[in-house]
């Protein structure tokens, strides 16, 4: 079943041999020098002005003197009876209202984040899959930046949206596990999440699909910065299975086959109306499968999500949104491992373990207007997209609280090294594994055997400890988790 991963993953282009030097449609430097001065005035990364120019400079400032000008020029005094009239026409252009935006300026990217739930690093083609299609995924891949050392926030659902609506670890406000049925925790109060800062740049939000922090009227998606919600506030294999629209329950028992088109169908509604009002929109899309239980095969489920794919960059294409809008593509943590569960490729383990399969997931970051497409294979983390969208909406975090994600624009846009090379994962609250550039430390289940030393680039699979070779590297990443562990605890939360 998993011939073709008998290849490693250093050699990531051999696994997609189609993403190789596909050359940029637009030139992303090339709208980047047109509009500095806007760019500053509306958002914070240079790179993202988007439909015009610097306005041009007036035409009196440009003008030679005109041979009539200059003998208005030579006039002294103008006859009283006409300094009346200017005065009055002065006047009653400050009482004229503002004026409306110009059609034409500058609108604020449209941000679309899609969210599986327990996807597989190995479940898409584009990712080296050769049993499942996904024609859509692996076009918005070869369009877009298709990251190789994508990491979720967690190693199962409510830590990793958690992390990942925050910019910060979840371990930082005790959402380690994820939530059962009518549990009374959820996201704290004390949080500020992504779409509320968004909404606060003049964003319109909506989340479509699963929710999964917290059940209770005080957690509710609506109350942490959601202005549109449909979808479960649990995980689709409790029950009842109740499916919200806003804040009414319209459905005790959705139906599992029915949930991924629904999904879909309420975010190519929102794109839709959003477009009509011509407002700026943060749209998450999150979706139940392919995690279990599932009314379909794995593979179909998948396939489902792909089609989803097409429908909603159908619906942006019929918005004319297209260009303004970066989509970015990603899973929660890694696949259940065994009969109705996914693939991780080469990686080892899979959901609720640190090792790589639980924890390295599919990421594609789509924005043809902006990005070259390219593989990326320095890592990233779904903390990092809580800075990143904030930047690109031209907002800061906001908060006195330490965030953890790091701001990806300049990765992104520019091709230049994200801040920061250490990652660090928990297992539940257990810091229980260290990445630092190409090496990890992994703590072993069994807390008295000693840490193991994986070298990623060349063993991604963690195949071969290597920590006794290199009791040197041991030692420093051990010092780094014990560094990151006190400043945490010191921080308070
Ligand atoms: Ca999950």
């Amino acid at each position: 079943m998993l011939k073709f991963f008998a290849s490693t993953l250093s050699s990531h282009a051999a696994l997609a041999p189609h993403f190789t030097a596909r050359p940029a449609s637009i030139p992303m430097h090339e709208n980047a020098c047109k509009c500095t001065v806007l760019a500053k005035r509306e958002f914070s990364p240079p790179h993202l002005n988007t439909r015009q120019s610097a306005p041009p400079r007036t035409k009196a400032r440009q003008r030679a003197p005109s041979p009539a000008n200059s003998i208005s020029a030579k006039r002294t005094h103008p006859p009283k009876w006409q300094s009346l009239l200017l005065l009055s026409l002065l006047s009653l252009l400050f009482l004229l209202p503002q004026r409306a935006p110009a059609q034409n300026e500058p609108t604020k990217p449209n941000l679309i984040l899609i969210l599986c739930d327990d996807l597989g690093y190995g479940d898409l083609a584009s990712y080296g899959n050769t049993t499942i299609k996904s024609p859509n995924l692996d076009r918005l891949a070869t369009e877009g930046i298709r990251f190789t050392d994508f990491y979720a926030a967690g190693i199962q659902c409510t830590p990793s949206r958690a992390g990942l609506l925050t910019g910060r670890y979840p371990v930082r406000f005790r959402l380690t596990y994820s939530l059962m049925t009518n549990t009374p925790t959820g996201i704290p109060d004390s949080e500020t999440l992504l779409p509320q800062l968004l909404q606060k740049q003049g964003y319109a939000t909506m989340l479509a699909g699963k929710w999964h922090l917290g059940d209770q009227p005080q957690h509710h998606p609506l109350k942490h910065g959601f202005d549109h919600f449909q979808g479960l506030l649990r995980g689709h294999d409790t029950d009842p299975r109740e499916f919200w629209n806003d804040n009414r329950i319209i459905e005790k028992q959705a139906p599992i086959e029915t949930l991924t088109q629904r999904y879909t169908t309420a975010a190519t509604d929102f794109i839709a109306a959003q477009s009509r009002k011509k407002q700026p929109f943060f749209l998450m899309l999150a979706h139940t499968a392919p995690h279990t239980p599932l009314t379909t095969t794995y593979a179909q489920a998948v396939e489902e999500i792909d089609a989803s794919i097409g429908q909603l960059r159908a619906a942006l294409k019929q918005a004319n949104l297209e260009d303004n809008t970066l989509i970015f593509f990603s899973s929660d943590n890694g696949p259940a491992v065994g009969k109705e569960g996914g693939v991780t490729g080469p990686l080892r383990a899979g959901k609720f373990s640190t090792y790589e399969g639980g924890i390295r997931v599919p990421a594609i970051a789509w924005f043809p207007a902006k990005f070259k497409p390219r593989i990326e294979s320095r890592p990233a983390i779904l903390l990092d997209l809580f800075p990143t969208f904030l930047n690109i909406a031209g907002a800061k975090p906001q908060t006195t609280k330490p965030i953890d994600g790091k701001d990806l624009t300049p990765l992104l846009f520019e091709n230049k090294p994200r801040e920061g090379a250490d990652f660090f994962f928990y297992a539940q609250d257990r810091l229980e594994a260290h990445r630092s550039a190409n090496w990890k430390l992994k703590l072993p289940d069994r807390q008295t055997a000693p840490p193991e030393l994986y070298d990623l680039e060349k063993d991604p699979a963690e195949s071969k400890d290597v920590a006794k070779e290199h009791p040197d590297i041991v030692k420093r990443l051990q010092q780094q988790m014990a560094d990151e562990q006190k400043a945490l605890t010191s921080q308070g939360g």
